[in-house]
């Protein structure tokens, strides 16, 4: 999955994605890359990020979801928790919602289920504004395990289909340095709840801290946890770097799963 911010206050693309033709364009590599989701968003979750008016995120995010939806067949999701800007991306083309608070705005998942679009649904303590001042659990890995299994099953009973389900546990959002780092050890937890599981790590600021990098050196630290999350039954790597993770991912695969010969 690769993602397409077109935020002007984007933490890694800042201002350059900003453009539809420059966005279209961004796609249109990411999908040469090997990518089979593209993901935009139109308003930053990045800790402390502020909300955005739901008519300049449509408007942020439409466009540019016409233009690869013209330009290709690549899956296209929204990354939104807005139920006005979830439909306005679906019917300008995209089919999957990949929602951080996990469907859990009013009408958000009985909307999903009659218009059959995949969900991922996250895992986040708090919201984005503040969610990094405190995080805390018990059991990190056991808290985010039942929120994931609640929430499934609550997008089961609303008439969401199984397969239109995935799981991810939403490494950096409300989480401390060890509760990240717990997750990824503990991965294989989460892809035993019963339905595929996506996992974020792409320039986090987890592994500025860990490696001491900034923002545009975390590509090293970023290719070895998707090698990892993969080994452990990933199945869908969001990332700002689709080239390397393909390859990454490509040999961890092939050794996983052997290949046609
Ligand atoms: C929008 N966004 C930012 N980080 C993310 C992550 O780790 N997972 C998902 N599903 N969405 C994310």
């Amino acid at each position: 999955m690769g993602i397409l911010n077109v935020t002007p206050d984007s933490f890694s693309d800042g201002n350059r994605y900003a453009s539809v033709d420059a966005a279209l364009e961004r796609a249109a590599r990411m999908v040469e890359e090997g990518a089979i989701i593209i993901d935009v968003g139109g308003e930053s979750t990045r800790p402390g990020a502020a909300t955005v008016d739901e008519d300049v995120e449509i408007a942020r995010v439409v466009s540019v979801i016409e233009g690869i939806a013209a330009a290709s067949n690549i899956a296209i999701s929204i990354d939104t928790s807005k139920p006005r800007v979830m439909a306005a991306a679906v019917a300008a083309g995209a089919c999957i919602v990949n929602d951080v608070y996990a469907l859990r705005a009013p009408g958000a998942r009985s909307w999903a289920a009659v218009t059959e679009v995949g969900v991922c649904l996250m895992h986040m303590q708090g919201e984005p504004r503040t969610m990094q001042q405190h995080p805390h659990y018990d059991d990190v890995a056991a808290e985010v395990c039942a929120f994931l299994a609640r929430e499934r099953n609550a997008c089961l009973e609303a008439g969401i289909a199984r397969e239109a389900i995935v799981l991810d546990p939403g490494l950096g959002f409300g989480k401390g340095l060890q509760h990240n780092l717990t997750l990824l050890k503990e991965l294989s937890r989460f892809a035993g709840i019963g339905a595929p599981l996506l996992v974020g790590v792409s320039r986090k600021s987890f592994i500025g801290r860990i490696l001491g990098r900034a923002v545009d050196e975390r590509l090293y630290g970023g290719l070895g946890l998707a090698a990892l999350a993969v080994a452990q039954g990933a199945r869908i790597i969001r990332t700002h770097d689709v080239a390397p993770v393909a390859d990454a991912i490509g040999m961890v695969s092939a050794v996983l799963q052997g290949i046609d010969s």
